[in-house]
């Protein structure tokens, strides 16, 4: 709850960090933390892997805070592994699910980016990651969501430095996106579900954010994603939005998700949480629990299609 206060860059390191150690802790055969990766101010990435199958062969990816200033989405992150955690015990679905399923989830991607969001009001609302620009460029930061090898540096972005959809100096040039890269590439075969975590606007996005190329699955991918939205509206009332980038807004090139859906992941969807824009990132915190419900309602319709398939 405090966690939402600006002016305590600690928040990442104290909070979230300690969450995850605690988490493992309370859960010693279920979850592990993994570190994976290093930011370029030198933080760890990590993710917390709930494992119980022993044979898995399935998995799950989900990530969130690749944008600094979105808030809602760590949050979020948390509530998921919480729930998790709180509903195998006693729900058989899930409990199922579960032993057949490994879930890969990393509460905060963009570390260097969102601990300096907090640091006060003028830099509440930064998004990119903390990297220097190019040679003679007095900007820093690359957006990590332009960054991946996916059409990289074709639409939907601006190679002016100081932009807030800066793709880098080339494909996967930042450490944060090296590691995903990384670790999910090697897992390419096993990971059939790629959730990323953003906010705001209420949608649910499929590949491809580049208007010219189709997910062969497109169909089911909308289809999946519309019973996904009804289940949230389910929940509060909230409309969610289901489409393509372009067909829904504006299209963009190196996103995670089209790079997850091009190395074969069949299910991939980008989460844009609440609101519709009335707060936009600065979500009330009054309005952080709802959306995390119902957001997770969300979530699940999809984890049960991709396992019971
Ligand atoms: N939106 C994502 C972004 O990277 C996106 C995803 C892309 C949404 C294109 C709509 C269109 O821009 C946010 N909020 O970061
Ligand atoms: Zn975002």
């Amino acid at each position: 709850r405090n966690s939402h206060k600006t002016g305590n860059r600690l928040v990442y390191q104290n909070l979230i960090t300690n969450w995850m150690d605690q988490i493992v802790k309370e859960n010693p055969d279920v979850v592990t933390k993994v570190d994976y990766g290093k930011t370029y101010e030198n933080r760890t990435i990590s993710l917390l892997k709930s494992e119980r199958g022993g044979s898995s062969k399935k998995a799950i990816w989900m990530d969130c805070g690749i944008h600094a200033r979105e808030w809602i989405a760590p949050a979020f992150c948390q509530y998921f592994i919480n729930q998790l955690l709180q509903t195998y015990k006693t729900d058989p679905k899930m409990e199922q699910m579960m032993k057949n399923m490994d879930f890969y989830v990393t509460p905060v991607l963009n570390v260097d980016g969102y601990i300096y969001s907090w640091t006060d009001n003028s830099t509440r609302l930064w998004r990119k990651n903390r990297t220097p620009g190019p040679e003679g460029c007095e900007c820093l930061g690359t957006d990590l969501n332009r960054n991946f090898y996916a059409n990289w540096g074709t639409v939907g972005i601006s190679f002016d430095c100081c932009s807030n959809i800066y793709p880098g100096k080339s494909a996967v040039s930042e450490p944060e996106a090296q590691a995903v890269t990384n670790f999910v590439g090697k897992r390419a075969d096993e990971i059939l579900c790629f959730l990323t975590i953003h906010s705001y606007g209420q949608l649910l996005l499929i590949p491809y954010g580049h208007p010219n190329v189709i997910a062969p699955n497109e169909n089911e991918l909308m289809e999946v994603g519309l019973a996904a939205a009804e289940a949230i509206k389910k929940v509060h009332g909230k409309q969610y939005t289901v489409g393509t980038s372009p067909d829904v807004l504006y299209a963009n090139s190196g996103s995670s998700r089209d790079w997850a859906r091009l190395q074969g992941i069949p299910f991939a969807f980008t989460f844009e949480l609440r609101d519709d824009g009335t707060y936009g990132f600065k979500l009330p915190e009054d309005q952080i629990q709802p959306a995390c419900e119902e957001a997770y309602s969300g979530a699940l319709h999809i984890i049960t299609h991709v396992h019971d398939k």
